[in-house]
């Protein structure tokens, strides 16, 4: 049995279908033992809601830290999201280097901006933070928004199989090492996935309904992860944890009531059997 122990470190939405209140179910549904650590907590995401609270936990961190420490706790993986602050960053650089097991991989989804964007609390100070976080992970899930924002390339909306291996390249000449790119569309109604390894570029594309769905980023990352510990190649784990979002949005776009979120809940049996 592949029983891996994973720890998340992301905010919790109260409100939202995002970062940890998706992670901890599909990593769990998975098969694996999720160990959380939460980031901050917001009264809903920041993607749509006004006046939503945020209590910054950075200052949790290095007693929570030192308490696993004192009681022998480490991962076999570390994945991380959205996070609070630039202070945050650096304690979670201390994090990968202190509490992986042997060979634990450390897989970081740069969660910070999107459709050309970044979310509303972060700067580019922040974005190039991150870009020296994304430079200690093993595996990075950039979309091309945060692609463009670590790199300092131009953002572009039409782009082509060039500009997409250009991005990649940057990163890796930053120091990423495995980089899975999401939301990368050649063609009109489609959408996919770019694994870009020392140079080495594969694709998994599938139909694109819809503009997508608040969250789907977070959605992909935690069915991305729980795959690809679960055994599963850096291809075949974009391949499921793509297939699963595209049944999340399928789910969710005739109800404009839940502009909020994705409907993952329901079709979490599809995401197990795929594995
Ligand atoms: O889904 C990414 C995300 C996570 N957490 C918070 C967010 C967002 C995107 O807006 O606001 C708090």
């Amino acid at each position: 049995m592949n029983y891996k122990r994973i720890l998340t470190i992301q905010d919790i939405s109260c409100v939202g279908q995002c970062s940890l209140t998706v992670a901890l179910p599909i990593l769990s549904a998975c098969g694996h033992e999720t160990v959380i650590l939460p980031s901050a907590v917001l009264s809903t995401h920041t993607g749509g809601f006004t006046d939503f609270t945020f209590r910054d936990l950075t200052d949790d961190i290095p007693q929570i830290q030192k308490h696993w420490q004192k009681e022998g706790i480490t991962f076999d993986a570390i994945y991380t999201g959205y996070l609070g602050s630039l202070k945050q960053i650096d304690y979670v650089a201390n994090i990968f280097e202190t509490m992986g097991k042997e060979g634990a991989p450390v897989i970081v989804d740069p969660a910070m901006a999107d459709n050309g964007k970044l979310y509303c609390i972060f700067d580019e100070t922040y974005a190039k933070a991150m870009a020296g976080l994304c430079t200690k992970a093993d595996i990075v899930l950039p979309n091309i928004t945060e692609a463009s924002f670590m790199t300092g390339l131009e953002y572009k909306e039409e782009y082509d199989e060039t500009y997409i291996k250009n991005l990649c390249q940057a990163m890796e000449d930053m120091g990423m090492n495995k980089i899975v790119m999401t939301g990368v569309g050649y063609e009109a109604n489609k959408t996919g996935v770019v694994v870009y390894d020392r140079g080495n570029y594969e694709y998994y594309c599938h139909e694109k309904i819809g503009k997508g769905c608040h969250g789907t980023g977070d959605i992909f990352a935690s069915s991305f992860v729980g795959s690809y510990l679960s055994g599963k190649t850096l291809l075949e784990a974009s391949r499921i944890a793509g297939d699963y979002v595209l049944e999340c949005i399928k789910l969710t776009r005739q109800d404009d009531s839940h502009w909020y979120g994705a409907k993952f809940e329901p079709v979490l049996g599809e995401l197990i059997r795929r594995l």
